[in-house]
């Protein structure tokens, strides 16, 4: 047996897979297994009362035109309230009786053009709908409209969320638009078939058998984003292969462009900075170079001819070892506006991305991206967005918002978030993000006095920006429930349901989903959305608790190892941010360390600076704190620091009580897949607890606090856990014998 004996997770282990066999063989009361592929697109038939009230409402479907959007609507419903209504619903093609739902554009359906919608739906634009009970010709009917087919797709997505979650259907005036422009998911996706930060298998594009084999899950994954309104995908990683740019390649992606045009995503890509070096065999990629700047401008001519509605590029440049600019002397606007240059005769667009950061000595991290990119304010081209991470550091359990956001008003800047568990437990930790990314849209930057939140920015309205967007790092794989977790699908969930509407409460978001994709049980759908809702509280609590950040074990980032400083680069190294000595611990940002708290707006940096009012959650991130220093709470900080982390271990065991006390509920075979990760996730959790503080003390010198469970281990025996081999061996968890 290795350093760390995680005793119990064999018997646990043992005892759901007992239970998991009970329930398939008695059945449960929700008998059918289910994998986890449908999502939350499942369709499965509501309770009879409900049927019997929506059937009056849906009767049947009539959408007509052509067009590959419109059959994509119609199959949508018809399999949709089929499904739900227990009985096929079929397409028709007029409104002559009760209950139609008729669904398209006022190009594709004379009924629409007939209500004299024009001025409403041009206001909601291509992608925003209206949806509307009416009586026409005597008859009761459910219009669903849009200027655009995507948008019509859209709407009617949106109503069968209504009978999904059990909303009522009869008398409906929705109007809906998207509040970002762009909706886009990120996959960091290698070209041979790896991906960078993905914890769900390999990666959906399958780019030897592109372009002639087209594998039928690349149009369950549009129509999943398409479901919540996500319309855009950036296929390979931003550490860029050049390959990517190549004729070949281009067929391939062109391929994907087709399954996903039909569902309003368009595709994007990351090229390499220096690609005209690699595949144009040009002697430099320097951006003021005029033979560069030619073979940009003929490779976008190329990428249009074949994919005409292509995105753009999103690029990581000078950043982490990649090319940019700055490699030739030049800065991020030369590099940023040569690429626009090439792109904007098509309409194309380059994300920029503000994740930049130097090592210097005595440098702060948290400031660099403010400082590499701020002066550069207002000299980006208009078809330039600028990509920034919603904190300063690299998608932390908790980091307060990026300093960028409201500090460049004239500049596009979108937010970036992370929906794949890089920093935070991988696929195994059930944690869900809506919380998290809440935090950052709503934090106020007062830019513009109060109520200048970073969703005012990034919606455009706080400085009248012409393009928006939002992007999420994509946790999807090829696992056969597309995140490994299956709770996790509902962060994917989440992130396209706040890039449409970025005021959209957690709780909602978690409702919705719960009832769309686990369960209608009341009670069920209440302790499930508590634990969801408290699972990024706990999270902080047993990794990083009061400010901390970046304690994780280098390289994979997963599981702790605040000791780490063995990394050439001083700013990968927790030591480096944790700052831990025998006076205290925390990274002082204020005068009378980096000041890098500076780059926020008054009223937002007197709070971060002062002690006294630095809210408890950020208190290590801006402040270095002497162990006894009195909290709010009452407690000195040593005992405040080990009460969260054992705060965190509690709710892990209590979460798995609730879970388990839910077995007859929900299907038995993703009862027992959650079940067995939130095992891990307690196992984890200890790890996190008793590694840190044990290391801590060392720093703190002082006992560990009544109620704080003592670990079982030295210091020694959490640095001698490795988990490279397994990772390496492809598994997601590390063995249990560890
Ligand atoms: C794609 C972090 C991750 C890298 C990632 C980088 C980025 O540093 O660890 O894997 O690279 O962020 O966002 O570019």
């Amino acid at each position: 047996m290795t350093a760390m004996s995680l005793v119990r997770n064999k018997r646990d282990r043992g005892l759901i897979a007992c239970l998991a066999l009970a329930l398939l063989a008695f059945g449960g009361t929700t008998a059918q297994a289910d994998d986890g592929y449908r999502l939350w697109l499942r369709y499965d038939s509501l309770p009879a009362p409900l049927i019997r009230a929506y059937r009056e409402r849906v009767t049947s479907v009539v959408v007509t035109g052509n067009s590959a959007t419109l059959d994509n609507i119609r199959t949508e419903l018809v399999n949709g309230f089929t499904g739900l209504l227990g009985a096929p619903v079929p397409l028709s093609s007029d409104a002559d009786r009760d209950g139609v739902v008729v669904v398209g554009t006022p190009k594709s359906s004379t009924l629409i053009a007939g209500l004299r919608w024009e001025a409403q739906l041009a206001r909601l634009g291509p992608e925003g709908f209206r949806i509307r009970s009416l009586k026409l010709r005597g008859h009761s009917l459910t219009v669903i409209a849009s200027n655009g087919e995507v948008g019509a797709l859209y709407g009617a997505f949106h109503f069968l969320r209504l009978l999904q979650t059990q909303q009522p259907i009869n008398a409906l005036d929705a109007i809906q638009k998207p509040r970002l422009q762009l909706r886009m998911l990120d996959h960091w996706d290698n070209l041979d078939g790896t991906i960078e930060r993905g914890y769900a298998g390999r990666s959906l594009w399958n780019w030897s058998a592109l372009p002639g084999t087209i594998d039928p899950r690349l149009r369950d994954y549009a129509r999943a984003n398409a479901s919540i309104g996500i319309n855009g995908s950036l296929l390979n990683n931003v550490n860029a292969n050049a390959q990517i740019l190549t004729a070949n390649y281009l067929r391939k992606v062109a391929a994907i462009a087709d399954v996903f045009r039909p569902f309003g995503v368009r595709v994007f890509l990351s090229p390499r900075f220096s690609a005209p070096m690699e595949l144009g065999g040009l002697k430099t990629a320097d951006p003021l170079d005029a033979e560069v700047a030619m073979w940009w401008r003929k490779k976008a001519d190329e990428i249009f001819k074949l994919i005409p509605d292509f995105g753009g590029f999103v690029v990581k440049a000078n950043s982490e070892g990649q090319p940019g600019p700055r490699t030739y002397d030049r800065n991020h606007v030369d590099g940023a506006n040569m690429m626009a240059a090439a792109l904007a005769p098509h309409n194309g667009i380059v994300i920029w991305r503000a994740f930049v950061y130097d090592m210097k000595p005595g440098y702060d991290r948290a400031g660099a991206a403010y400082e590499n990119l701020q002066p550069f304010d207002g000299k980006f081209a208009p078809n330039v967005l600028l990509q920034v991470k919603n904190g300063p550091i690299d998608f932390q359990p908790r980091e307060p918002f990026h300093p960028l956001f409201g500090a460049m008003p004239k500049t596009q800047v979108m937010p970036e978030f992370q929906i794949t568990q890089e920093y935070l437990g991988f696929s195994n930790h059930l944690v869900f993000l809506a919380p998290m990314w809440r935090d950052v849209l709503d934090a106020d930057t007062y830019a513009k006095g109060p109520g200048s939140t970073v969703a005012r920015v990034a919606d455009g309205s706080l400085f009248k920006q012409r393009l928006t967007g939002v992007a999420g790092v994509a946790n999807t794989g090829s696992d056969r429930n597309w995140t490994g977790h299956d709770f996790l699908q509902a962060n994917w969930y989440a992130f396209g349901r706040l890039a449409w509407n970025p005021d959209l409460p957690s709780r909602q978001i978690a409702g919705e989903w719960i009832k769309m994709t686990l369960t209608h049980d009341a009670k069920a759908t209440e302790t499930i959305a508590r634990i969801m809702l408290g699972s990024r509280e706990a999270l902080v609590d047993y990794m990083t608790p009061l400010g901390l950040h970046h304690l994780m074990w280098g390289g994979h980032h997963y599981g702790p190892a605040p000791w780490w400083n063995t990394f050439a680069r001083d700013d990968w190294n927790p030591t480096y941010y944790h700052k831990a000595d025998t006076n205290g611990i925390g990274f002082d940002r204020t005068k009378s360390g980096t000041n890098t708290v500076n780059q926020y707006f008054l009223p937002v940096r007197n709070r971060f600076s002062d002690l006294k009012t630095c809210p408890d959650k950020f208190l290590l991130w801006f402040h270095h704190v002497p162990w006894d220093y009195r909290m709010r709470s009452g407690r000195i900080l040593w005992d405040e620091m080990a009460f969260r982390y054992q705060r965190g271990v509690d709710w892990t065991r209590q979460t798995r009580k609730a879970w388990d006390a839910l077995s007859g509920v929900i299907d038995a075979q993703r009862h027992a897949e959650v079940a067995h990760r939130l095992m891990i996730q307690e196992r984890d959790a200890v790890w996190w607890k008793d590694a840190s503080l044990t290391y801590f003390q060392t720093f703190s010198k002082r006992p560990l606090p009544f109620g704080v469970q003592k670990p079982e281990r030295t210091l020694e025996d959490y640095k001698r856990i490795d988990l490279l081999d397994d990772l390496a061996r492809g598994k997601s968890t590390f063995d249990e014998n560890h």
